[in-house]
């Protein structure tokens, strides 16, 4: 079976066409939104063995991140994004091994050969950028990407993403201003899933939605349904496309919902009532794009099934992959982390390979 979303089965069924996709497309955004929920969900488990010291979630957020990124082309454009960005990575080419070396901070993880705080990937071959801890910096780092690009004359675009918490800082202001004044090729996606930790929205913004502030920059600012897939995929489309033919940035706020806590240091029940969580359980993207690939009749059983013990496998190996990894050796613990040896002439030794470890995330779109 074909569900990577080039060749085979060109099958479009009504749903497919109205957002000018094939079937095979939307089957594999669906086995994406998945597979992140498995890893995300392996993760928590393997936290709660003990075996890995920190999970920071991206459930809830998975169908905006696999619509609003589908359109990017891979390994061209480039993406900064942030914790929670677990689904991105997959959508934009990391594989569960990847994702899970990183969780285990192994030798050869390619996030940051297990220098990097647990959750915080990135993929220099893939064009992710390393995710930045303190909130918000990863605007500045992604528009100056966007400028690099336009000096260059590379056709790039360059899209960061962050929490509605995190706009806030000042950083943001600077990076709409700049971008905007320049017209640069940036995409700036805001996954708005009401909590920063565990203030609520109403106490971190003076508006509803983030999305206004972007007519104080002169530039569309766009909300979208974070559970619906395929609206975030033609608000992604719109966006990136403006931007690579030169109509400047875009800001996307997509509602989602935050299902787990904010990390597996945090206890959300002690903040959030029965009903606040139960609402967010309503707008799981998962069951929602698949009752709607489902009704479609894109998603069948045997679809269904092949994509479940796939995924099945995809974790168990990804788990036991990174688990039999070496640790980095300690005496290198402060290599390629202080400026003498990076950036410098050599790469460090977990860049070595172009690829990924172990079959990417996503099929060969964009
Ligand atoms: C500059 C800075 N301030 C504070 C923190 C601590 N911090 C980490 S995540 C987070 C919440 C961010 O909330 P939001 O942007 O809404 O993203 P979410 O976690 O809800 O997805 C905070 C305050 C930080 N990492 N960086
Ligand atoms: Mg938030």
């Amino acid at each position: 079976m074909t569900v990577t979303g080039q060749g085979g089965d060109a099958a479009t069924s009504p749903l497919a066409a109205s957002v000018g996709l094939a079937d095979a497309d939307l089957v594999a955004m669906y086995r994406l939104v998945a597979l992140a929920r498995a890893v995300d969900e392996r993760m928590w488990i393997l936290n709660r063995a003990g075996r890995i010291p920190f999970v920071i979630s991206g459930q809830g957020h998975e169908g905006a991140q696999v619509g609003l990124t589908w359109p990017l082309r891979k390994g061209h454009d480039w993406i900064a994004p942030f914790y929670r960005s677990i689904a991105t990575c997959l959508t934009f080419g990391m594989s569960a091994r990847d994702l899970m070396l990183a969780q285990y901070a192994k030798a050869i993880d390619p996030s940051s050969g297990g220098r990097q705080m647990p959750g915080h990937y990135g993929h220099p071959s893939h064009h992710l950028v390393s995710v930045s801890s303190p909130v918000a910096t990863q605007i500045l780092h992604a528009v100056g990407i966007a400028l690099a690009a336009r000096i260059r004359g590379t056709d790039q675009v360059a899209v960061a993403i962050m929490g509605e918490g995190s706009s806030n800082q000042g950083d943001v202001h600077e990076a709409l201003n700049f971008a905007a004044i320049h017209r640069l090729p940036f995409v700036l996606i805001v996954e708005n899933n009401g909590y920063a930790i565990s203030v609520p929205s109403e106490k971190q913004l003076s508006v509803r939605d983030v999305a206004v502030r972007a007519s104080g920059y002169g530039i569309p600012g766009v909300i979208v349904d974070g559970t619906d897939v395929l609206a975030c995929y033609a608000a992604g489309l719109e966006a990136i496309e403006r931007a690579r033919t030169g109509g400047g940035p875009t800001l996307i706020e997509a509602k989602v919902t935050r299902l787990t806590a904010h990390s597996s240091d945090d206890q959300q029940t002690k903040y959030r009532s029965e009903d606040d969580l139960a609402e967010g359980r309503a707008h799981d993207p998962l069951p929602i794009f698949r009752d709607q690939l489902r009704e479609a009749d894109v998603l069948t059983d045997a679809i269904e099934a092949e994509l479940a013990a796939e995924i099945k496998a995809l974790v168990e190996d990804a788990t036991d992959f990174a688990e039999a990894e070496p640790d980095p050796d300690p005496a290198t613990a402060l290599d390629w982390v202080f400026a003498e040896h990076w950036p410098g002439e050599t790469a460090p030794p977990w860049h070595g390979t172009a690829g990924s470890h172990g079959s990417a995330g996503a099929g060969g779109h964009g």
